[in-house]
């Protein structure tokens, strides 16, 4: 039985994990929730969200929750770095990236009249300074691409394709960021939707 991912190409989540399966070079057939409106996602777990798995006839969702079922199942090319202490470490990015840049990204696509804009900008130029200083010096947070980096990319990838909010270019360290993202999961160009198979 193969491994069905339900995705949406825009969700930020399913991309997420679509880079883990890639990284991994783990095969699996991709169902598009937006063909059926979620009618065969919401038949087969009741719920609305994706990615969700049907792992081999096991439903597994969530991003998180998946990758670390990926990465239990298939060890090959970690996602996570070496020893324990950074292992939690990167836990712990991988959560401030889901859940509170997510949190600037909603802010800033819902973003309706100047006082909201300029709310959400603030919001973002937090984390921007923040980000600045995580990778000053670094091509990744860790000693390579881990579930850290990719959370944060899958992040920043929707906040300039889908909410079409631009990095500024004070950032130095963010922009040398996404630039060697791109060239490390070889997209053409950074609007570019990661959906290749492996890496
Ligand atoms: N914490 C979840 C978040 C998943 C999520 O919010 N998915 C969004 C798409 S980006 C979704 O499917 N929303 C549809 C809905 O809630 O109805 C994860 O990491 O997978």
């Amino acid at each position: 039985m193969a491994i069905k991912l339900f995705n949406s190409q825009t969700s930020m989540f399913c991309e997420k994990v679509r880079m883990v399966f890639a990284l991994k070079k783990v095969p699996y057939e991709v169902i598009d929730v937006r063909a059926d409106e979620r009618k065969s996602l919401l038949e087969y777990t009741n719920q609305r969200k994706v990615p969700t798995l049907n792992y081999n006839g096991e439903c597994v969702i969530d991003s998180t929750v998946i990758s670390a079922r990926l990465e239990k199942d298939y060890p090959q090319n970690s996602i996570y770095p070496e020893g324990a202490a950074n292992k939690g470490l990167c836990l712990a990015l991988e959560d401030w990236s889901d859940e509170v840049l997510i949190h600037a990204n909603h802010a800033m696509r819902r973003a309706d009249n100047p006082e909201a804009k300029q709310k959400a900008q603030a919001e973002w130029d937090s984390h921007f300074k923040t980000l600045d200083q995580m990778y000053a010096g670094k091509k990744f947070i860790f000693d390579k691409l881990t579930l850290a980096d990719i959370s944060i990319f899958s992040q920043l990838h929707y906040l300039y394709t889908a909410v079409k909010y631009d990095v500024p270019a004070e950032y130095k360290n963010v922009h040398a960021f996404l630039d060697n993202l791109r060239r490390t999961l070889k997209l053409n160009s950074l609007a570019d939707s990661f959906d290749a198979p492996s890496l």
